[in-house]
């Protein structure tokens, strides 16, 4: 049987790396094998492309070129690490995928959509998350959280945007629940990270077998 693809998505700070990381391990833990990965990055050559991208120094190339990159790197992410998973029956985790080409570089920086379905028609085919989570903060708490976290850090390339980018990206993000209310589950996650946690383990148990969720044996996780 193949594996369940669920990928989460949301602005910068929202927890997104918090959440596709503490629902892969309570999938584990659970005897369910688990791929988690992210994006831009998840397969060698898409880091490599990572790098150029949040280094800022593809941004003058132009958006369109950016969202080319991003593409190149999603290709090489679903071909050598995506796909061979959920074939394999492993389930995939993923923090951030195609929703956030089309809020960054569609909504934000108005590529014609044609443009992005051609990209996402040679890059995902016909691969879609089965579940995607949209964890929805004033763009100021993420930001702050976002800053909080990194330190003395310097801001990456969308992090260092303005806060109007960053609430524009916030209503971007909730068209596309309304959109695809059967894909898409926008979070509140303001709330405490057990509770936000909580929510989506519910709505994972809801939309998935629950029973083959918590009852494979513990030594087949991967
Ligand atoms: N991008 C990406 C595009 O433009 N197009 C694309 O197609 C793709 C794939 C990726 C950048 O690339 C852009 C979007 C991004 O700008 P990234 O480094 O991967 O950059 O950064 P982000 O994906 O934005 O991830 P962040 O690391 O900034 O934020 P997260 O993962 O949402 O947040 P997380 O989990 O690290 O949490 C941040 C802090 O908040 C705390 C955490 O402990 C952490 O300290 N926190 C909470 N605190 C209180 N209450 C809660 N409920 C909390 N949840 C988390």
């Amino acid at each position: 049987m193949r594996g369940r693809f669920i990928t989460f998505e949301g602005g910068e700070g929202t927890g997104k790396s918090t959440h596709s990381t503490l629902l892969a391990d309570r999938l584990k833990s659970l005897g369910t094998r688990v791929v988690l990965t992210r994006e831009p990055g998840g397969s060698p050559g898409a880091e490599v492309i990572r790098h150029v991208l949040l280094s800022g120094v593809a941004k003058p190339l132009g958006i369109e070129a950016e969202a080319v990159l991003f593409a190149a790197a999603r290709g090489d992410h679903v071909r050598n690490t995506i796909e061979p998973a959920l074939a394999q029956g492993v389930w995939v985790v993923c923090d951030r995928f195609l929703d956030s080409t089309r809020v960054y570089q569609g909504s934000l920086g108005h590529l014609d959509p044609l443009f992005i379905r051609a990209l996402e028609r040679v890059t995902i085919g016909d691969l879609k998350p089965d579940l995607t989570f949209v964890l929805d903060v004033p763009a100021e708490i993420g930001l702050a959280r976002a800053s909080k976290r990194r330190g003395e850090r310097v801001a990456d390339r969308f992090e260092a945007e303005s806060r109007a980018f960053h609430e524009a990206l916030r209503e971007a993000y909730r068209e596309i629940v309304a959109a695809e209310p059967g894909r898409c589950i926008a979070i509140d996650a303001t709330e405490p990270k057990a509770a936000v946690a909580e929510r989506i383990w519910k709505t994972v148990t809801e939309r998935f077998d629950s029973t083959r969720v918590s009852s494979l044996p513990a030594g087949a996780a991967s």
